[in-house]
């Protein structure tokens, strides 16, 4: 999975970066630079597992992270957009608004920043119609005249300012148009970057910006990116302490990283095979087979049969004698839709 974090300058883009990827990126020096890291996925049904049969090794899942420029210029003051060409080929956004600076004014920044997506679409649409209407004058193909119907509506959509998210597709040109990785037509999560004096607030502030929301397409988190960035710092005893001195379950970054994989409708599998634990990333609704495909090719094409379990199942019997026993094991065919938290043994032969 690739998230893209993306926002006004000074947005504090980098620091949310820093506090995702535990780095230490200079920030605040107006430098717009670009960052890229590949971060573990949180998970502790990975950690709890490890510690039950304690094995060689432990592998989370990953993400791949960029933190890159939007707009170009002078800090607040610039207007006009120049995306990071990377950010097309992002999965979902991370979308920073600053709350933390006097003056700040968060909703107008979300819809600018949607705003720029829009219109940087709009001008890749309008361009590849013109292309493609030269074409088709020339050769005369008409196979192409569905793509430039589909390119039509999608600019009429727009131009009512509206995202290709919003636009209901049939399976296959959402395909079709997932090819063009159009910035619009990808899940966003709104992370509120607000001060640390608003820190026990951010339920209040979730619910202040609820309009924004909208379920599998924009999501919304409140943070201190600031305070995130020293938490990572820490080694984990202090960051414990620091944690419950300030009442808090779970870090921020945390709760990013679960609702972005949410957002992408994303769950995870988990193995054990030999001396490793490793989590795995898949779409929701994927058959065994094709999350047996997910870990090695011989083994969708062997596939045999699925031994599955449930992580809070394994947690509470512990040993594969004991869930048998107590019924807890499965056996599943090819067509099994695997399920968030499964932990899986995959029996195969090539
Ligand atoms: N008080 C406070 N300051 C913050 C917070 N997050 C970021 N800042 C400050 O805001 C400034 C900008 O932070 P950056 O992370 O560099 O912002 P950016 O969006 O990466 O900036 P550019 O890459 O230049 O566009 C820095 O001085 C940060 O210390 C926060 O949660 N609270
Ligand atoms: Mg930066």
């Amino acid at each position: 999975m690739k998230l893209g974090i993306i926002g006004k300058p000074q947005s504090g883009k980098t620091t949310v970066f820093n506090a995702a990827a535990g780095r230490q990126e200079a920030v605040g020096d107006f430098s717009q630079a670009v960052h890229r890291a590949v971060i573990k996925v949180p998970d502790k049904r990975v950690d709890i597992l490890g510690e039950i049969v304690k094995p060689e090794k432990i592998t989370h899942a990953e993400i791949d992270f960029l933190d890159a420029a939007g707009f170009t210029g002078k800090g607040k003051q610039s207007t006009t957009f120049d995306f990071t060409p990377e950010l097309h080929q992002m999965d979902a956004y991370i979308m920073v608004i600053d709350a933390f600076s006097p003056g700040a004014n968060p909703a107008i920044d979300i819809l600018d920043l949607f705003d720029e997506m829009i219109l940087s679409d709009q001008v890749m649409i309008e361009n590849n119609i013109s292309k493609r209407q030269k074409k088709m004058k020339v050769t005369g193909d008409k196979a192409e005249q569905h793509e430039l119907d589909l390119l039509r509506r999608c600019l009429a959509h727009l131009e009512q300012e509206k995202p290709l998210m919003d636009l209901e597709l049939q399976e296959n040109d959402e395909k079709l148009l997932r090819g063009y990785m159009f910035l619009s037509q990808k899940p966003v999560l709104i992370a509120i970057n607000c001060g640390e004096d608003a820190i026990d607030k951010c339920v209040e502030i979730v619910a202040q910006f609820s309009h924004f929301a909208d379920p599998g397409k924009k999501e919304l988190v409140a943070l201190c990116g600031q305070m995130e960035m020293e938490l990572v710092q820490l080694d984990p005893a202090d960051r414990d302490l620091f944690l419950r001195e300030l009442g808090i379950a779970t870090p921020a970054m945390e709760k990013v990283i679960q609702k972005s994989y949410a957002l992408l409708g994303l769950v995870s599998f988990l193995t054990m095979t030999g001396p490793e634990v490793r989590a795995w990333t898949i779409k929701r609704g994927t058959s065994a087979l094709k999350a047996a495909g997910a870990i090695h090719s011989d083994m969708e094409r062997g596939f045999i049969r699925a031994e599955v379990t449930h992580f809070d199942d394994f947690v509470e019997h512990k040993t594969a004698a004991a869930l048998k026993a107590a019924g807890k094991t499965r056996l599943e065919g090819k067509d099994y839709i695997v399920q968030d938290g499964d932990v899986i043994l995959f029996r195969f032969n090539v």
